[in-house]
């Protein structure tokens, strides 16, 4: 496998990237559009999925517009993580079902192009699941 660098973030200030007037996850952060949120704070925020694939499907978006996971900068990646473990969390607490996936799709099956996870809960093999 070739080698590569990471290299140190964007050298552009933030505020310069913080909004995009397209972009559907912007104006739910700014709430000028509606969402059904389940979690956030400075950097982050939780909501469902308005197309949820199973119940309690939950989108975790950076606060700020970037539209690739690798454009993040590390705050906000380390920012998103926490925040995913913490939806996680209560997800598995809520409908009783640990088992679930965590997809963030990057240009490829990407349709929204503001960096989101998607959480997922999955079926338990039992067929008890929610
Ligand atoms: P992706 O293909 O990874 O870009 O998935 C985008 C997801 O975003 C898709 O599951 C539907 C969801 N979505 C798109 N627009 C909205 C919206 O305005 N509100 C909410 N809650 N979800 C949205």
């Amino acid at each position: 496998m070739t080698s590569f660098v990471i290299k140190s973030h964007v050298d552009r200030p933030l505020s310069l990237w913080s909004r995009d007037k397209e972009c559907p996850f912007c104006r739910i952060i700014e709430r000028s559009a509606p969402s059904h949120t389940v979690y956030e704070n400075d950097m982050v925020k939780a909501f469902l999925d308005i197309m949820p694939l199973r119940r309690g499907h939950t989108l975790v978006i950076p606060k700020i517009h970037f539209s690739r996971l690798s454009d993040l900068p590390p705050e906000y990646a380390a920012a998103l993580g926490e925040a995913v473990s913490k939806v996680a969390n209560a997800l598995t607490k809520a409908l009783g079902n640990t088992a679930l996936n965590v997809v963030c799709n990057q240009e490829y099956a990407q349709a929204v192009p503001h960096v989101h996870y998607h959480i997922i809960p999955a079926p338990v093999l039992d067929g008890s699941s929610p």
